[in-house]
């Protein structure tokens, strides 16, 4: 079954919602309104919201907030609902597996959806050698653990992460990140023994792979050393940075020189994984094979699921009980994330996220051909952006933030992201309809027109 020209049907879970943007109140409404003022009230206020509106309901391609405002999903929560919220498959495995326990501590009594979910990723991930997983909570917390086992493994401890790099914001991963506002400011001194190189920028840097590879490489010799160095983390696409595809050849050069220094290669595929990019894993599109891979996000449908699986002897380095948590590979989690993979499988949403690229990436090129303002437009399948400037081509944030605030009034909820804050991003649901999409990409063009 290929799916090019609408969503599957099988996705649309629950009490199928009408897919359509249908506003009967201004955004925010007057029920959004009143539990925004509740939420400030009861919620740390470091806690952001970017959109003043509550959600009620979602499924295929919208959400549906308090007011019963239909509102076209853009972001996907931020990357996880590649299967669209609620899928059948998921909710059923979910709720068989609530019925029969709900938590027993893998570490304590095992259970078989942990190591089904192991088998399924030591399948799925690039590479054809033996290899091993371990599950987490977070995005953030499978990230610190591969740094953990790369460093168990290779006795060595300093790591390198790449300029505009977002890699999460517990201490060791707010020190991975490149970002100050709004993830570390104020919340130092970080994890050591970091060290940052240039990533390879195209739209900025008109390097090569070769030549951006050869600097960063560069930089990690002078300023750290092979022998100091247990790893490189970097995202294939990177995502909060401003979904920035690196150069041809720059991630296989990366990959070649850790090989060859005994540096673990560790992709963070939080973000580009599962589908996203028109591959099950970004890494493929330059036939990667890295020694460690971080998945989180799309793994489970929405439920809270990360991992790290890698090359056997990398993954089974630190002593048994050397890694855990009480939560790790909740059995929730893991029958969420079995039904998730069924459906990637089934629905061949591999092939969804392609054709949905092509959409997205053929609307924004017009839109770029009659607007100077969008300097790039860039990604992979569901994982696309524009990044806009301004007349002599410097990031225009405000821009970029006036243009996403009249989507969201407008009803299509779309992020930003970038270093500079001047990238509008595009991670649909896989479960959205082509129709849905242009329009949400219609009214981008539209805000793009009105500022
Ligand atoms: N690695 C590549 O994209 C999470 C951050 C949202 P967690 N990205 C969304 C926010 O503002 O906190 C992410 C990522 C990459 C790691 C992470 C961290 O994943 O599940 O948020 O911890």
């Amino acid at each position: 079954m290929t799916l090019t020209a609408a969503a599957p049907a099988a996705l649309l879970g629950g009490p199928a919602l009408p897919q359509e943007r249908r506003l009967v109140t201004a955004i925010p409404g007057p029920e959004s309104q009143s539990r925004m003022a509740r939420k400030d009230a009861a919620v740390a206020s470091g806690v952001g919201t970017m959109m003043p509106v509550f959600a009620v309901a979602a499924g295929g391609g919208v959400i549906v907030d308090a007011d019963g405002n239909s509102l076209i999903d853009l972001g996907s929560g931020i990357a996880v609902t590649t299967v669209g919220n609620s899928d059948p498959l998921v909710v059923d495995a979910v709720i068989e597996q609530v019925r029969r326990f709900t938590h027993t501590c893998f570490t304590i009594t095992p259970y078989d959806g942990y190591v089904e979910v192991a088998e399924a990723l030591n399948r799925l991930t690039p590479g054809d050698h033996d290899k091993r997983t371990a599950l987490f909570n977070s995005g953030a917390e499978a990230v610190e653990n591969a740094i953990k086992i790369a460093r168990h493994s290779t006795g060595k401890s300093a790591v390198v992460a790449f300029d505009h790099g977002y890699h999460g914001r517990t201490n060791l991963t707010m020190a991975l990140t490149a970002k100050a506002m709004p993830y570390k400011a104020g919340f130092g001194p970080f994890a050591p023994d970091v060290y940052r190189a240039p990533m390879s920028y195209p739209f900025r840097d008109g390097l090569s792979g070769a030549a951006a590879a050869e600097r960063a490489i560069h930089t990690m010799e002078r300023q750290i050393g092979a022998d100091r160095l247990a790893a490189i983390i970097i995202e294939p696409i990177q995502g909060e940075g401003g979904f920035i595809v690196p150069a041809e050849g720059f991630l296989p050069a990366l990959q070649a020189w850790a090989n060859e220094n005994d540096v673990v290669f560790i992709a963070d595929e939080v973000q580009s994984g599962f589908a996203r990019t028109g591959a099950m894993f970004a890494s493929e599109h330059e036939g990667l094979v890295p020694d460690l891979v971080v998945m989180a996000k799309g793994i489970a449908g929405g439920l809270p699921l990360s991992a790290v699986t890698g090359r056997a002897e990398i993954m089974d380095a630190p002593h048994a009980g050397g890694l855990g948590g009480t939560y790790g590979g909740n059995p929730i989690a893991t029958a969420a994330a079995l039904a998730t993979l069924r459906s990637y499988d089934e629905n061949d949403l591999v092939a969804r996220a392609t054709a949905l690229g092509a959409i997205i990436r053929d609307e924004l090129t017009l839109l770029q051909a009659r607007d100077a303002r969008i300097g790039d437009v860039r990604g992979r399948g569901a994982m696309m952006a524009i990044e806009l400037v301004d007349a002599e081509g410097r990031p225009d944030a405000a821009l970029t933030g006036r243009v996403a605030k009249h989507c969201h009034t407008a009803g299509v909820v779309v992020l930003t992201c970038g270093t500079d804050g001047n990238v509008i991003r595009l991670l649909p649901p896989l479960s959205i309809g082509d129709e849905l999409l242009r329009e949400g990409i219609g009214v981008i063009a539209e805000a793009l027109a009105a500022n």
